[in-house]
């Protein structure tokens, strides 16, 4: 009888396939490197389980805002205004308290335009993961300097960028987040770890990820091209996302090297030491790695900082367990009775 050679196809701890988490085609430019920003993402939700109608996906306007597109069909989207993806995610972490949030922002959209609503968001604590898909333009509206652009950075249409740029690392640190982490296109494998670690963090965990644009700003000598990314890079540790502890098993394990930290959501991360002998549980530390990479143009990525979490905003209103989304009209509503307590409450 001829042997039928079945494929296998991956499936996750619910079963679903790495299709059920793919988008629309992309209509980036080939090589951009939001495009792996979309990759990674959805392998990182299929790996944790996570059904896509768990997720919401809200973005503002760019390049990188349109990526939502492009990956996780199933999931909820919202692409709102230039600047205000962290309003829209604030709505929707108040009518779902139990929806994953994924943001979605460029370095035009977080840095420029919409640099409160950054910092507002993390100050509250909102739970989601924020990305921002820096690369160092406007490559939407071709390429003009935006706020993370080099210093002394000369672009086609622009002459030369005489500011100093915003680091949105140190931005997020002084803004009281408590996950802070940065990533480079280039290295796909470490970006899927932070990301995973990320989606099981409570309250907002920031990920800026250097993503060139190729059209637009990727000359070899600007901070946020492929090749200065790939000579720059300078990992802080070895990251690796774990379901359980029980996963956690390394042939070289030598105390000292290794970190273990347990996320909120009971899964673990584990560290390993490389050169840079980084504590992200130090604060401080955390803003010299930052201000010495900032000084001397290298992409420290990883862990930059990571601690307990603060109530989230959810916790401080005091949001009853049960979505308000699923909650029903009916119970929502005051009745006539507690309407009028509430008003006499108020003497009227
Ligand atoms: C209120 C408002 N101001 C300006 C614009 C024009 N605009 C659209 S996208 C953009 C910048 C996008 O840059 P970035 O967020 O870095 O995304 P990228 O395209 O680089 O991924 C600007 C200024 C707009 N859409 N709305
Ligand atoms: S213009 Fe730049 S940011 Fe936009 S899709 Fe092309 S490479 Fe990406
Ligand atoms: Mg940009």
């Amino acid at each position: 009888m001829p042997s039928t050679i079945e494929k296998k196809v991956e499936r996750n701890l619910i079963g679903l396939t790495p299709s059920d988490y793919s988008g629309k085609k992309s209509t980036l430019c080939p090589g951009c490197g939001h495009n792996a920003i979309s990759n990674v993402i959805q392998a990182a939700v299929f790996e944790l389980g996570l059904a896509p109608e768990q997720v919401v996906k809200i973005s503002g306007i760019g390049c990188s805002s349109k990526s939502p597109n492009y990956f996780l069909n199933r999931s909820f989207g919202f692409n709102g205004l230039h600047g205000r993806m962290p309003t829209l995610v604030t709505g929707a972490c108040f009518a779902d308290s139990k929806i994953e949030i994924l943001g979605i922002s460029g370095d035009g959209d977080s840095a420029s335009i919409g640099l409160s609503h950054f910092k507002h968001i993390i100050r509250r604590n909102v739970p989601m993961l924020y990305i921002i898909e820096n690369n160092g333009v406007y490559g939407l509206t071709k390429g003009q300097f935006s706020a993370t652009s080099d210093q002394g950075l000369v672009l086609k249409h622009q002459g030369e960028n005489i500011l100093p740029p915003l680091d949105l690392c140190m931005e997020a640190l002084i803004s009281g987040a408590a996950f802070v982490a940065r990533a480079f296109s280039g290295d796909v494998k470490q970006m899927k770890e932070i990301f995973k670690a990320a989606i099981s963090q409570e309250g907002t965990a920031v990920v800026d990820v250097i993503s060139p644009c190729v059209t637009f700003n990727n000359r070899a000598e600007a901070m946020q091209s492929y090749t200065w990314g790939r000579a720059h890079q300078t990992p802080l540790q070895e990251i690796t996302h774990f379901g359980s502890k029980e996963d956690i098993v390394t042939d070289d394990f030598e105390p000292g090297s290794f970190k273990e930290v347990e996320l909120q959501d009971g899964t673990y991360l584990l560290l390993r030491k490389l050169d840079m002998d980084h504590d992200p549980s130090d604060k401080a530390a955390a803003l010299d790695i930052l201000t010495e990479s900032y000084k001397k143009k290298y992409f420290a990525t990883g862990l930059i900082y990571f601690s307990e979490v603060p109530p989230t905003i959810q916790e401080r209103y005091d949001l009853p367990d049960e979505p308000l989304n699923r909650i029903g009209i009916e119970r929502l509503r005051p009745t006539p009775a507690m309407l009028d307590k509430i008003n006499h409450n108020f003497g009227i």
